[in-house]
């Protein structure tokens, strides 16, 4: 007995000579992600991506919701720093403010991969990479969608009203920016007004409700950045006791489950896709940076268009 037990511990110890300096110093990558909040149903679908993908890929994620304010992604941003994580990534609320948290993290040795949303920045070194989609493309999108619904109308003009995304934020600024592009040649195409509802259904309510009150029957349109004012919209619309989806055209942009049953009753006409689960493509982009391999400087997500002809085929099929 005494002699099998000598064997098993030489086994053991000349195992452990062998052992890869890998294997012992092998510890979870950790990664610090900041959080734009949770204002939408497509912010949930993109926290909810993050955390499963870090957890499935053993990944240590230090996950903080700024609340929809900045300040508190750059107190996120220094805690990680103080932390030393290995990756820092985050979902900028707005476009600029940003170079010197970033400087403190490019001089703290510590990579920054943006998710969802970009930034402005004067070194554009202050970051290894964004991942997310086209919001200029996806405002182009919208307004594409609608120059072919009214071509054949015979109103001499179509009023549109718009809800914007968050004040300063890159999917505001680039989807009024595609749409714009697109209506602009169209002498029926006019947008009459135009204010921010924070990307919330609450506020998105609370703004269609002045512009009702404003303009009334007169819209024949609403173009909202983000299907969760959409949502909040429609309820205004059927408030005011008018048809949404068919007194007034309404379109938006995520492509969230909500959407899809707003197109199943009727109230709504198209939502162009953003994708939110970019979290196995983060991972795997953060092990590769970590590890010191090349990656592109922009990773754009493939996305669709759908009209409500299709929602009661395509949402069985939807993850978000
Ligand atoms: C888009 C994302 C936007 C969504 C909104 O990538 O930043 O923020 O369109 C969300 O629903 O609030």
């Amino acid at each position: 007995m005494q002699s099998k037990r000598r064997t098993l511990l030489a086994a053991a110890c000349l195992a452990a000579c062998f052992a890869s300096p890998a294997s012992f110093a092998a510890k979870p990558l950790v990664i610090g992600f900041s959080q734009v909040g949770a204002e939408s149903e497509w912010r949930t679908a993109n926290t909810v991506s993050i955390k499963d993908a870090a957890k499935k890929d053993g990944i240590t994620l230090k996950f903080a919701d700024a609340q929809q304010k900045q300040e508190n992604q750059v107190k996120a941003i220094r805690s990680f720093i103080a932390q030393r994580v290995d990756l820092i990534a985050f979902s900028p609320v707005v476009e600029s403010g940003w170079d010197t948290v970033l400087r403190e993290a490019k001089a703290a040795k510590i990579p920054v991969v943006l998710t969802d949303r970009a930034v402005n920045v004067s070194d554009p070194s202050l970051y290894v990479t964004f991942i997310g989609s086209d919001f200029v493309e996806e405002g182009r999108r919208a307004g594409r969608w609608l120059v072919e619904r009214t071509a054949k109308l015979p109103n001499p003009v179509i009023n549109i009203v718009e809800l914007q995304g968050t004040v300063g934020s890159a999917p505001a600024l680039d989807r009024k920016k595609g749409f714009e592009e697109v209506i602009a040649g169209n002498p029926k195409l006019k947008v009459i007004r135009s204010q921010t509802g924070d990307f919330t259904r609450a506020k998105g309510k609370e703004v269609m409700e002045a512009f009702l009150k404003a303009e009334g029957k007169k819209i024949n349109v609403l173009y909202a950045h983000n299907d969760d004012m959409a949502i909040g919209a429609i309820q205004a619309i059927e408030e005011a006791g008018l048809k949404p989806g068919k007194d007034i055209l309404v379109i938006s942009i995520d492509g969230v489950k909500g959407a899809f049953e707003a197109m199943l009753a009727g109230k709504l006409n198209v939502t162009v896709e953003c994708s939110p689960l970019l979290g196995p493509q983060l991972m795997q982009l953060a092990r590769d940076i970590v590890a010191g391999k090349p990656v592109p400087r922009r990773i754009t997500t493939v996305e669709g268009v759908f009209p409500a002809e299709v929602a009661a085929k395509e949402f069985p099929n939807r993850k978000y």
